[in-house]
């Protein structure tokens, strides 16, 4: 299911440009506009679901499928042997800004305790 005024459905349509990193059937990952680390890629099913409790609750399978591909993200941005990092920011306490679930693979530098 698509949500018409969200922006991410809107990038997994190719309505609004973005710059791919993966693609499966299910699965769309692009970098983020504002990159906090050399490898800053997102990760997103490409059904829309709000946040990741309701993605987990909706569909595990695809729940796997998103963090099976933050893990070829991760290999593919050649930071797998040096570590990374995967983020959710889920609600209005998380910092969540977009409501379709997304997952932020961040690498290629030490990160710090918490990104702010
Ligand atoms: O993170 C939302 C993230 O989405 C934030 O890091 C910016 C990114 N963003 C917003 N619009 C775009 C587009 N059009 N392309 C790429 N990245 C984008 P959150 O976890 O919700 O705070």
């Amino acid at each position: 299911m698509i949500d018409a005024d969200c922006i991410f459905c809107k990038i997994v349509a190719g309505d609004i440009p973005s710059t791919k990193v993966l693609e499966t059937e299910r699965v769309f990952a692009f970098r983020d506009l504002h990159p906090k680390a050399p490898t800053h890629v997102l990760v997103i099913p490409k059904d829309h679901y709000a946040n990741t409790a309701e993605l987990a609750d909706a569909d595990p399978a695809l729940a796997g499928e998103v963090l099976n591909a933050a893990a070829q993200v991760a290999a593919a941005e050649g930071v797998a042997h040096d570590g990374w990092r995967l983020l959710a920011n889920t609600g209005a306490n998380g910092g969540q800004e977009v409501f379709h679930v997304h997952f932020h693979v961040f690498g290629g530098k030490r990160l710090g305790p918490m990104l702010s």
